[in-house]
């Protein structure tokens, strides 16, 4: 380690005096104009774990959802998973180092983990088009090459693109290759083969409205368009064009909001979704012929894609477990649906998608899904061998059902939740089983809800147990929230502190709307009370 360039270069992406962030559910994320420090310190703590992981690893400058004038950064560990526990403290340690103990921190670190400094680095880096993304790559590239690691700039790419990138490199090119083309070319070949079986494939299967956030889903759907063109045409919305990014728009504020994006116009019964700023998350909706809008979440897209993955193995007569991943957030019916209807087990993680994936890691089909549309499927390696052998060697039908699960597999992102792939994998089902979006609405019906923020002096006087299900502390709270539940029918609410916003999340559900709201503005007010509110005392309405 060349400490000398280091402190020079540090000091070039000083640190703002007295400011202290920690590494949350999604990496750093604050207002951009407080990141340089952190994204050239985050390229040097990519070195260190590259040179300890001997792989590659990712960086990918992004705040998703949040408002455009944020950014954030996240480490993708080698199998494109997040990053591991122990280095988001060091993380944390070497972001919020002063500048003369940049050093110290860095050779701590070093040791702790016992990283051969001696050893090759590489970092392949991505960013979304936050008009601050650019500048603040160049900073995680001048961190990575003062510590004398290699890297690749893949410039603009979703997040899960990047994920797969990582993913690519570290498995010797089996999994796909690490280029943009590799990534159309693979997702488009399976969809175009699954799309082709399907018997239904008139105009109502074949064209979708997307809504894009503004953000860099529209450029990357754009280029991949005419790659899958044969299976389904696209029509973007929120292109990024004119509109702010995740303003009035995306996922987020969709699913958020329950309410259609702006700038798009919506037809009774065409099918629509929207992606978040950084295509991780994907959601659907449709207006019905009264007008009223039906939103189709992360939890009835998870129904959709179980149960079809479900069917498949029952046809080729597999008997694999397959199970699905929710958390907190899960609209009780559809835990009910998946529980007594269609059986197939459902366990409840934290919040963050690393826990959920993580657990869906324990099965040989592992359907994971957040309510806000980000998740995916992922497979055991047994069971693609499983999978593909069937293929090969099973009679008609049953070849066909191997061939299908052949596709969807490769179709599905398996290092991250990912709004293309997923998109293209929903939209291959809805014309296999010909289904039209009210039928896949259908399948069961929402609990009303509301999810609502609080402000507090300190969080993390929360704590949580049971998935977050139920709180710890502070004292009182949780008989609190018990009682007020016990007013209302088939209901429910949790209480969180936020990992990405200094908020407590409250969440309710009940018979109706009225209730629910009502539910989560009494929690509100419980929170406001006993765990220390601030500002305004929380005022009911939306
Ligand atoms: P927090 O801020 O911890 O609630 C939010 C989402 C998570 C996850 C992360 C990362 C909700 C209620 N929470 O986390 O699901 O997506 O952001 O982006 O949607
Ligand atoms: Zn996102």
């Amino acid at each position: 380690m060349d400490l000398g360039a280091i402190t020079k270069y540090s000091a070039l992406h000083a640190k703002p005096n007295g400011l202290i962030l920690q590494y949350g559910t999604a990496g750093f994320r604050t207002k951009a104009e407080h990141l340089d420090h952190v994204m050239f310190r985050m390229g040097l703590l990519a070195v260190l774990r590259s040179k300890q992981t001997k792989s590659t690893i990712g960086v990918m400058v992004t705040a998703s959802h949040n408002p455009e004038e944020d950014n954030g950064v996240k480490l993708v560990d080698p199998l494109g998973e997040m990053l591991a526990p122990s280095w988001e403290e060091h993380a944390t340690c070497l972001a919020n180092a002063e500048e003369q103990d940049m050093q110290r921190v860095l050779i701590d670190i070093s040791e702790k983990e016992a990283v051969n400094l001696q050893q090759d680095a590489f970092v392949v880096i991505g960013r979304d088009t936050r008009p601050s993304s650019e500048k603040l790559s160049q900073s995680v590239i001048d961190g990575v090459t003062v510590l004398g690691g290699q890297f690749h700039d893949y410039g603009l790419l979703t997040t899960p693109q990047l994920h797969y990138m990582v993913y690519c490199r570290n498995t010797g090119g089996r999994y796909g290759k690490a280029t943009i083309e590799g990534y159309y070319q693979k997702l488009s070949k399976a969809f175009v083969e699954l799309t082709k079986q399907a018997s239904c494939s008139g105009d109502e299967y074949r064209s979708l409205k997307v809504d894009c956030a503004n953000g860099i889903g529209a450029l990357k759907l754009r280029e991949m368009e005419h790659y899958f063109s044969q299976g389904l045409s696209v029509q973007l919305f929120n292109d990024g064009s004119k509109g702010k990014l995740n303003h009035l728009c995306g996922a987020d504020f969709v699913k958020s909001h329950q309410k259609p994006p702006q700038g798009m116009e919506i037809k009774s019964n065409e099918r629509c979704c929207s992606f978040d700023g950084d295509a991780d998350r994907i959601v659907y909706y449709y207006h019905d012929a009264d007008g009223h809008f039906h939103l189709i979440d992360g939890d009835k897209i998870a129904t959709l894609i179980s149960s079809f993955l479900k069917e498949l193995l029952v046809e080729i007569g597999e008997s694999l477990n397959i199970g699905v991943v929710q958390t907190a957030y899960a609209n009780g019916s559809s835990t009910r649906y998946l529980e007594e209807v269609m059986k197939v087990p459902v366990y409840c993680t934290k919040t963050g998608v690393k826990h959920l994936h993580h657990k869906a890691q324990e099965f040989d089909i592992g359907v994971y899904f957040e309510a806000n549309g980000h998740g995916t499927a992922l497979f055991s390696t047994a069971v693609e061998m499983k999978i593909k052998q069937s293929a090969e060697q099973l009679e008609d039908k049953k070849r066909k059902a191997a061939k299908m699960l052949e596709n969807i597999i490769d179709l599905f992102n398996q290092a991250a939740g990912d709004a293309i792939s997923d998109m293209l994998v929903i939209e291959a089902i809805l014309a296999l089983k010909g289904l039209t979006v009210q039928q896949w609405d259908a399948l069961y019906t929402d609990l009303p809800n509301r999810q609502l923020k609080v402000q507090v002096a300190d969080r993390r006087v929360i704590s949580t147990t049971n998935a977050e299900r139920q709180a710890v502390t502070p004292p009182g709270l949780q008989e609190a929230i018990n009682d007020l539940v016990k007013k209302y029918k088939l209901s429910r609410a949790f209480v969180r502190p936020s990992g990405t916003e200094d908020v407590v999340r409250v969440y309710a559900e009940a018979d109706s709307q009225e209730s629910a709201d009502h539910l989560a503005h009494e929690v509100s007010l419980a929170v406001f009370q006993l765990a220390g509110g601030i500002g305004e005392r929380p005022q009911p309405g939306f």
